[in-house]
């Protein structure tokens, strides 16, 4: 495996900065070159940083141990995208930083080529931010006209639902429809369920007592998202379908629990497929008992019939998810149709702004064309019409 990982704006630096703090722990199971595919062959991290603006990635690289990034995978600009993903996707017309687009896809060329083969790259970034999507977007439309046989995973982090930028909704709009058009997978973290899952947790460590709860911080989520990414796609022991045990079991009603079940309108969410990843120092007792497992994942995601393989799982003795503590982690990815109901308010709120001639003219001013926002609403529409679609009838 040989994967490149690309950076894109604030939030996709700071998540990434998460995750590198996590993965390069020197506490981290079997950190050696043949099951760590994280650097390349001289030790530098396989990562790309990259933003419109110098002082979020400048102040992360002062906390990295110094070394760890490659200078020229740096790529900075002047100034930020204000939340505008035109300004993003087609850069400032006369300044220097017009090229970061050209400068971040040179490094990511120079990248490739310093590996004998390159599998595909992971994208971390925001689905609101001008340069996390705006940019973002364009990276990976020129990623996969340039190496289109490389995966492109997208790791996007959608915003809290109120409060956040006006522009939110066109931007999350146009980002959505690029990435359904050059990414292969899209992992949806989105910053209320983060927020939701952090108190819960945070909650049980300290007793179920609200009122003393510390106030969850920007980078405790990212630490959350950085480890769901490292449960999922840190390298594993064995690829093969497995079985459970009881206290798996246990684990993955707790899990369930949380998921939603019906959508606003009272369909019951289904999931077209679901990879279980179990980590830690008793994942092979995960051999024991496959069926009720099984039946159990199949159950509480609503594994859609059609599908006679909709369920996989991995396991790996160590736990990366948890490196302090000695315990077991089980993370569950599914390509799961709640989903869709993101999709569909944001085409509903974007389309009401639209209609109302709201805040165009920032988009209009920076290259965007009618078009865009045209072929984004079709293909959102199609994808909610394909989760519709995709579930039982
Ligand atoms: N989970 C999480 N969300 C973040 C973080 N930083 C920003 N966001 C979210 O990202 C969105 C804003 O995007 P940013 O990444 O700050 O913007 P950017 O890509 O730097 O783009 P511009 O600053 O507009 O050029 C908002 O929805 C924030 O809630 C972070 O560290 N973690
Ligand atoms: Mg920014």
């Amino acid at each position: 495996m040989s994967t490149i990982w690309l950076q894109i704006g604030q939030c996709g630096n700071q998540v990434g900065q998460e995750w590198w703090k996590l993965v390069t722990n020197e506490k981290a199971p079997n950190s050696t070159l043949d099951r760590y595919p994280f650097r390349a062959p001289d030790g530098k991290l396989s990562a790309l940083c990259v933003d419109s603006e110098p002082k979020v990635v400048r102040s992360l690289l002062r906390e990295v141990k110094s070394g760890s990034f490659r200078d020229s995978n740096i790529s900075l600009g002047l100034r930020g995208r204000g939340n505008n993903w035109a300004l993003g996707y087609h850069g400032l017309k006369r300044e220097d930083d017009n090229s970061l687009l050209h400068r971040t896809l040179d490094s990511f060329r120079k990248e490739v080529e310093r590996r004998d083969a390159y599998s595909g790259v992971v994208l971390l970034h925001s689905l609101t931010g001008g340069t996390g999507s705006g940019l973002g977007a364009h990276l990976c439309e020129s990623i996969r006209e340039e190496f289109p046989v490389g995966y492109i995973l997208s790791v996007t982090v959608a915003p809290h639902q109120v409060g956040e930028s006006p522009l939110q909704h066109y931007n999350s709009l146009l980002c959505l429809s690029w990435l359904q058009r050059y990414a292969d997978g899209v992992l949806l973290f989105h910053n209320d369920d983060v927020l939701r899952r952090m108190q819960v947790l945070c909650g049980k460590k300290i007793d179920h007592a609200p009122a003393l709860q510390p106030p969850i911080s920007l980078s405790d989520m990212n630490t959350h998202i950085a480890s769901c990414l490292a449960g999922l796609m840190y390298p594993v022991s064995n690829l093969r379908t497995q079985r459970g045990t009881a206290s798996w079991d246990s684990m993955l009603s707790s899990i369930v629990r949380t998921l939603p079940r019906h959508s606003p309108t009272g369909d019951v969410y289904q999931s077209t497929a679901v990879l279980a990843v179990a980590r830690g120092n008793r994942a092979e007792t995960f051999n024991c008992s496959l069926q009720p497992i099984m039946m159990k994942m199949k159950q509480g995601y609503g594994c859609v019939s059609w599908n006679s393989h909709p369920l996989d799982s991995w396991t790996d003795p160590c736990n990366i998810v948890d490196l302090m503590s000695s315990s077991h982690s089980l993370t569950i990815c599914a390509n799961h149709s709640s989903v869709s109901d993101y999709i569909q308010r944001v085409l509903e709120k974007a389309q009401t702004m639209y209609d109302a001639h709201a805040y165009l003219h920032w988009y209009w001013k920076h290259g965007c064309e009618e078009e865009d926002f045209m072929q984004a609403f079709e293909i959102l529409d199609s994808v909610v019409k394909e989760y519709i679609a995709a579930g039982d009838h």
